[in-house]
């Protein structure tokens, strides 16, 4: 059973093998290395630890979070929690799913929608990471459980961004609002929301333009399109998933930062974990943004995407093939 954004759902087989095989260059980063580290290591010296903490920067867990739990590995062989060297892998994955599983202070439940209301869930994130194909296997994914997804093309900057959506959308069957190229985006969200109450789609999912996180009249607009949506339905929007990309490491936590404080992002979806070494990003996303990780990209097809589940997760790089 894995807990999604939705609640808990029996998972299809394979979907295990699919995650174990878009980490495996991450678990040869980070798992591999460590075992190079610590098999066959007489004695727990600062050598060691030296070069876990190497090992887990190199994965891209971050340098303050690296340090946080070389600090509890010290810890426990300090206080003979761990007495050979080798059991330093197990604890170190203890420590990885520890954080992973309370990523802290910004998570909270989605909001639920009044009854009857469509779910009001925006996609946020710089450009390139990949909000519009991240939506177009949400909607999948929503459509699979029996809802009906609308989409809202509200990444109006590009006539490109639009026509992309729509591809989605008639591949996947589904209705999407949109506007001319230039339009304002919370026009086109106005839009999308009175056709979903009239037609009781659910939910609806909005693109939104790769806004640069540094332009803050950008942030202004994501700000307007939330005041837009929550007039139109109560507590929109419900979800706030920012889009990330793992393959861009530590200067995805920056843009993140912003998107956080300013867009109330509330939950990652991190994309091209298949494309990346440097899977230990998620441990630094969970501990330094405070917020959970809720889907992985692992490729381009539109079931590519998988609801997180830490314990998995940990599994998919600690567990032997
Ligand atoms: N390998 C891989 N590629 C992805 C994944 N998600 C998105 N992409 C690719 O990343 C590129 C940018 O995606 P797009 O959705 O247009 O990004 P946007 O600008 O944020 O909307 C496209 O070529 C996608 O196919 C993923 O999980 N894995
Ligand atoms: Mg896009």
């Amino acid at each position: 059973m894995v807990q999604t954004l939705f609640g808990s759902q029996e998972k299809k087989p394979g979907l295990f093998d699919r995650l174990r095989n878009a980490v495996a260059s991450t678990k040869a980063q980070l798992v591999e290395r460590v075992e190079g580290i610590v098999e066959g290591r007489e004695k727990i010296d600062d050598e060691v630890f030296d070069e876990l903490e190497a090992a887990l920067i190199a994965a891209d867990v971050g340098v303050k979070t690296a340090q946080e739990i070389l600090q509890r590995l010290r810890l426990a062989v300090s206080r003979r929690q761990v007495t050979e060297a080798r059991q330093l892998r197990g604890a170190l994955e203890q420590e990885i799913l520890a954080i992973l599983e309370n990523p802290g202070t910004q998570a909270s439940a989605p909001k639920r929608p009044p009854e009857g209301l469509p779910e009001v869930i925006f996609v946020v994130g710089v450009n390139g990471v990949g909000k519009t194909t991240s939506i177009a296997k949400l909607a999948a994914y929503y459509a699979q459980q029996g809802r009906r997804p609308l989409l809202c093309a509200a990444d109006t900057f590009r006539a490109a961004a639009i026509e992309q959506l729509e591809i989605w959308a008639g591949r996947l069957g589904l209705e999407m609002v949109k506007q001319k190229p230039g339009a304002d985006p919370s026009a086109v969200i106005y839009d999308a929301l009175a056709a979903a109450k009239k037609r009781h789609d659910d939910p609806v999912i909005v693109d939104t333009a790769g806004r640069l996180h540094t332009k803050s009249n950008l942030m202004t607009e994501l700000e307007k399109m939330c005041r837009i949506a929550g007039r139109e339905v109560a507590g929109a929007p419900h979800q706030v998933l920012l889009v990330l990309d793992a393959t861009t490491g530590q200067n995805g936590l920056n843009q993140a930062r912003q998107f956080t404080q300013r867009a109330g992002a509330r939950g990652i979806i991190l994309t091209k974990l298949d494309g990346t070494a440097k899977g230990g990003v998620t441990v630094a996303i969970a501990r330094e943004l405070g917020l959970p990780i809720l889907f992985v990209g692992i490729g381009e097809k539109i079931d590519d995407l998988l609801p997180f589940d830490p314990k998995e997760f940990v599994a998919s790089l600690f567990q032997s093939a």
